[in-house]
């Protein structure tokens, strides 16, 4: 008898058998040895107000925004059951399975000449420059923490900068920088590094957009000379018989206006309209079912002085009990806007037959 035929551990050589698995797991910062399965990378949230970056090279990089709940040192770390490999393209460090990938980047805008927007533009082309060779092409998901985002340089807002190099990196790459980018965040901290964390797989995921919303990427220039290069979320199969569903970034924006000015708690209600919208539009466009209290969130608040409002809202509207209340974690980091005071990205894993 071939025993290795019918081993259950025989790798699939069908490309398009069910990937290997992609596991997401958000644990105190000490339960992280207890995990199975190898680490892709993971960002660490702790409650320093500025946290000591790590060694360049390490999977684990801490973001440099203040957690303001949880109290303890936390991880966001994605996993995969096989075994990974490593690589540096640039200032982008890889860590891959052969299937997923992670990556991460932080560069000091103050060291290179041209500042943010250089800084951007650098990132996002050692990014595509690393995915180029590698098997898994497609940006899943990015989180961006830029310095100083409502900080005026050269009379344009930090985040305008951004936005001017990402973009120009996404066209030089020969991406759209339209429909179909991925899902992603950018927020501000009080570091000094642009920093970058991305997941990509072998399969380009299904951008979702908000029909209450404006695409950003088709945003006016009122907003800045170049839009933002994302979609508002984005299914991705994410092997073992699930999709992962990426909700960007989400705040108290309608149309392309900021709506409550200067109403922490209107604007987290608005924020949850735009979010449950999202999730009815991935449910008309491709039949996945996720409630909202379900979600893993993130909330990025511009004022630490807000939480306890924000934490009331979502507890009203989510359920006090809810996995997605339970699980939530808020840093203190600047939002996009000067006029916006919360912002909230979340994702969930669903199986496919669930969402069908
Ligand atoms: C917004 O809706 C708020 O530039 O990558 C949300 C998500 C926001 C992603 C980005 C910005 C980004 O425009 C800001």
């Amino acid at each position: 008898m071939n025993r290795r035929s019918d081993s259950p551990l025989a790798v699939p050589t069908d490309p398009s058998a069910d990937p290997t698995p992609l596991h997401f797991y958000r644990l105190p910062l000490g339960d992280v040895a207890s995990l199975p399965g190898a680490m892709l990378g993971a960002r660490l949230l702790t409650p320093a107000t500025l946290p000591l970056p790590t060694a360049a090279g390490s999977p684990v990089q801490p973001v440099y925004a203040e957690l303001l709940t949880p109290t303890a040192p936390t991880l966001d770390a994605w996993f995969t059951p096989g075994h990974v490999t490593t690589s540096q393209h640039g200032c982008v460090h890889i860590v891959s399975d052969g299937h997923w990938l992670h990556g991460s980047a932080r560069l000091d805008p103050a060291q290179s000449e041209g500042g943010l927007e250089h800084a951007a533009w650098r990132i996002y082309a050692d990014v595509f420059a690393a995915l180029a060779q590698h098997t898994s092409p497609h940006l899943l998901r990015l989180w961006n923490y830029v310095p100083g985002i409502n900080d005026h340089g050269d009379g344009l807002e930090h985040y305008r900068h951004f936005n001017v190099g990402r973009q120009r990196a996404f066209l030089d790459a020969g991406r759209s920088a339209f429909e179909g980018s991925p899902a992603a965040c950018a927020v501000g901290t009080a570091g000094k590094e642009l920093q970058v964390f991305f997941l990509a797989g072998a399969s380009a995921p299904l951008a979702i957009e908000n029909p209450r919303q404006v695409s950003a990427y088709h945003y006016p220039t009122q907003y800045g000379p170049r839009s933002p290069t994302f979609s508002r979320a984005a299914l991705a199969g994410v092997g073992g018989g699930r999709r992962a569903l990426f909700i960007s970034g989400t705040a108290s924006i309608e149309g392309h206006a900021s709506m409550h000015v200067g109403d922490v708690r209107k604007q987290t209600e608005e924020t949850l309209l735009n979010i449950t919208a999202l999730l009815d539009a991935a449910q008309q466009k491709a039949q996945v079912s996720v409630p909202i209290e379900s979600l893993s969130c993130t909330v990025y608040l511009r004022h630490r002085e807000d939480l306890p409002a924000v934490l009331d809202v979502l507890h009203q509207r989510l359920g006090p009990h809810s996995h997605a209340v339970r699980t939530a974690v808020v840093l203190l980091a600047d939002i996009c806007r000067a006029d916006l005071l919360v912002e909230i990205e979340a994702h969930a894993i669903v199986p496919v037959e669930g969402g069908q």
